[in-house]
């Protein structure tokens, strides 16, 4: 068998049912052999970076690792960002980059390239991938996808990157071997580590003693498999949970412990919540300096901390003095539901944290801005939006404001880029999710800046028929760094809002062939809803009108406790965007 028919067959039989790629010569005998099997659909997209990001959005619905492929040179260095951004946000993905002929790389000679395109893949993208191989030899490939699809989805998952030679792709295979068990991995993930046990005394120890108790749930959880264990065990402890970015749909909106996001952008109640907590039990979340702000001192405070992660570097790592357990998140769920006892209700604590969000409610957060209020708007959106399966924000403001606002059901979906932050992530993101839940509809919440780095995506949305429902939130600028630039340049607005423009997004959607509304008043927002959702299977773009000015807040000041957040306390010194 050709090597490039093993990975097609290969790749069905792990169940991937879509590859997101660009075509280009090195990756021709792939795309032939995925098509004339038949098996897994080939989607062609417009950017090796949104083929990239749509195997992210594949990965996180459907919880099979998603696959990209892309040309030698520059469609494989285009893949680099979502690569990147799977590795920060621990998605499980394979890279498949096409290769030149094995005689025509540069090996060790003095010289910058020898094959046309030939470019050193695997060492550019080694530092932001789990690994990233050169397959040398045909016979080795299906040890090598045993290897990349066990890594890719074990421990802490992410990318793992094979690069393939033209001639290795055409080399023969002589006896494949059988693609190991997923059953193996599963039962050694459930195995019970003995330091669970005395991590758990502590934390029943600490619920018993505390008067404001608080969970801290990040992405972690999903990314071990744990939701469901884990809103057995908040309902179960009946604690608080406040959310990282990653983690805003672990607990549907409806939940009554869910308080809602911390961080630079947090719900003002929850980092109030964060604050005044004198127990934190944090799982599955990296405490990185969205979450924290740079003052780590001040998160810990006098809190007892104990701290649950897979990853032994993030423990005690920006804060400390915190008691940590290694641990994968779904063994350690099994497990504390059956050994964690409900602490004695904390009425007092529960009624500071509603009082809170009574006094300082996300929509009244911009009290003067003209026109329409952005956090008002994602209420709107995920109102309207019953039907959809994920909402997938881009990367700026409209992305805290969704964050903070959207109301979630149980089984609706919130992705975005978090630790790469990579504006463009969210249209090709949300391709990939609509071919990972077929006839779901899929929301894109967008800005304008954002929104033109992928733009190109729309024709596959179009050439795919895909229910994608699409608000670009129009402010005319880069928003999140013109705020930054409002605090901290005294409204010097180079590149944001000087030199910058943006164009008419649904005369653009338009001259895609997609149905677009403009709405920049309650009245039209209500109506272009409507229309738009008035067939959920087909696509549908709403640009929506933002006043310039519009900021996201609160936001954390810097030198200032969790609590304290912009506009009304001032940053002592300049926290970053
Ligand atoms: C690829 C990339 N380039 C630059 C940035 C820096 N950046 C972060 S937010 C932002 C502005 C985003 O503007 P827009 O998409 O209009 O959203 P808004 O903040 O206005 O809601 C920029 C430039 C980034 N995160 N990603």
């Amino acid at each position: 068998m050709k090597a490039s028919d093993y990975l097609a067959s290969y790749l069905k039989r792990r169940g991937v049912t879509h590859v997101f790629e660009l075509v280009g010569g090195m990756i021709t005998f792939l795309l032939d052999a995925l098509h004339r099997q038949g098996a897994v659909q080939i989607v062609s997209m417009h950017h090796e970076q949104g083929a990239g990001f749509a195997a992210e959005g594949y990965s996180r619905i459907r919880g099979v690792p998603g696959v990209a492929m892309a040309t030698s040179g520059p469609g494989a260095t285009n893949l680099l960002t979502a690569i990147g951004s799977c590795y920060f946000d621990s998605t499980a993905a394979v890279f498949v980059t096409g290769q030149v002929n094995r005689h025509e790389q540069k090996g060790e000679r003095a010289i910058r390239q020898l094959g046309f395109q030939e470019t050193d893949i695997v060492s550019i993208a080694r530092p932001i991938t789990k690994a990233a191989w050169m397959v040398s030899n045909a016979e080795d490939l299906p040890r090598m996808l045993d290897e990349a699809f066990a890594l890719a989805t074990s421990g802490r998952p992410g990318p793992v990157l094979l690069d393939l030679p033209m001639d290795v792709q055409r080399g023969e295979i002589l006896e494949p071997d059988s693609v190991k068990s997923a059953d193996a991995v599963e039962e050694e993930a459930l195995a019970i580590d003995p330091k669970t046990e005395a991590f758990l005394e502590v934390v029943q120890r600490q619920l018993s003693l505390a008067h404001r108790p608080l969970i801290l749930v990040g992405g972690g959880v999903r990314c071990a498999g744990g939701v469901e264990a884990f809103r057995g065990l908040a309902a179960a402890l009946s604690i608080p949970v406040v959310n990282s970015l990653l983690a805003v749909d672990v607990l549907p909106s409806g939940s009554p412990v869910r308080v809602g996001l911390i961080g630079s952008y947090g719900n003002r109640w929850a980092n109030i919540a964060l604050g005044e907590c004198d127990f934190l039990l944090v799982l599955g979340s990296r405490l990185d300096v969205r979450q924290t702000g740079a003052d780590t001192s001040g998160f810990k405070g006098q809190r007892f901390i104990c701290h649950v992660d897979c990853e032994p570097g993030e423990l005690n790592n920006r804060i400390t003095g915190c008691v940590a357990l290694v641990s994968d998140l779904r063994p350690f769920l099994a497990r504390a539901i059956k050994r964690l006892a409900p602490p004695a209700a904390r009425p007092e604590w529960l009624e500071r944290i509603s009082s809170m969000k009574s006094k300082w409610p996300d929509i009244g957060e911009l009290p003067n801005l003209p026109g329409l209020n952005p956090n008002v708007v994602m209420r709107q959106i995920s109102t309207a939006a019953s039907a959809a399966r994920a909402f997938v924000a881009d990367v700026g403001q409209h992305q805290m404001w969704a964050a903070q606002s959207l109301r979630l059901e149980a089984e609706q979906r919130f992705l975005t880029s978090g630790g790469m932050g990579a504006m463009g992530f969210a249209l090709p993101a949300a391709i990939g999710a609509a071919f990972a839940a077929p006839g779901s509809p899929i929301v894109v919440i967008a800005g304008d800046g954002g929104f033109q780095l992928n733009i190109q995506e729309l024709q596959t949305v179009v050439r795919c028929g895909l229910p994608l429902k699409m608000f670009v939130l129009n402010n005319g600028c880069h928003g999140m760094v013109r705020q930054f630039q409002e605090a901290y340049f005294k409204g010097r607005y180079q590149s944001t809002l000087w030199g910058y423009t943006a164009p008419s997004f649904a005369a653009i959607g338009a001259a895609y062939g997609i149905a677009s509304e403009f709405a920049s008043t309650p009245d039209e927002l209500s109506v272009a809803l409507v229309k738009c959702w008035a067939d959920p299977s087909i696509p549908f773009l709403v640009e929506i009108g933002i006043a310039t000015e519009a900021n996201a807040y609160p936001k954390m000041a810097f030198g200032r406790p969790i609590s304290e957040m912009e506009p009304f306390a001032k940053p002592l010194e300049m926290e970053g965007t």
